[in-house]
């Protein structure tokens, strides 16, 4: 695969984060392409649909663009989806899935916390709002997911 590289004579940017942003998309996309060979998540339904989603979802709060979810891109997150926390929340959400200890959340521990049996408080919003998006879509074609058909 080809590998964009970022001309350091654009001043503009608007091209290089444009590559940036493509660069990234890759990133995460071989990420989850570890996920989808991997034999722990094989009976997960909708794995492929389910990586897709948390893959847009990682890519909109990576608000520097670091790779990782930080303390702000976090909070802005659960703002977003109408569930603000309060400082001490804020850190105790990012230490349940911070594996590495690291302050921030990357987009394996994303994934091992979306796709890992333990509840934890950020997982939980995640699946109420996605259950809240994806009902009024699935109209007419598909019943719409309820909390106790969550896994
Ligand atoms: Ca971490």
């Amino acid at each position: 695969m080809e590998t964009p590289i970022l001309d350091p004579t654009d001043h503009q940017g608007g091209k290089a984060y444009g590559m940036l942003m493509e660069e990234k998309a890759k990133l995460l996309g071989e990420i989850n392409e570890e996920f989808r060979n991997d034999d722990t998540y094989k009976d997960v339904e909708d794995l492929n649909e389910k990586l897709n989603s948390y893959k847009e979802k990682f890519m909109e709060f990576d608000l520097d663009n670091s790779g990782d979810i930080n303390y702000m891109g976090l909070k802005l997150m659960l703002e977003k989806l109408g569930s603000p926390k309060t400082h001490k929340e804020i850190l105790k959400i990012v230490s349940e899935v911070d594996t590495t200890e690291s302050g921030t959340i990357s987009y394996k521990e994303f994934l091992w916390m979306m796709l890992g049996g333990k509840n934890c408080i950020l997982r939980l919003i995640l699946f109420f709002e996605s259950v809240g998006q994806e009902a009024p879509k699935q109209k007419g074609v598909a019943p719409p997911r309820t909390i106790d058909s969550l896994p």
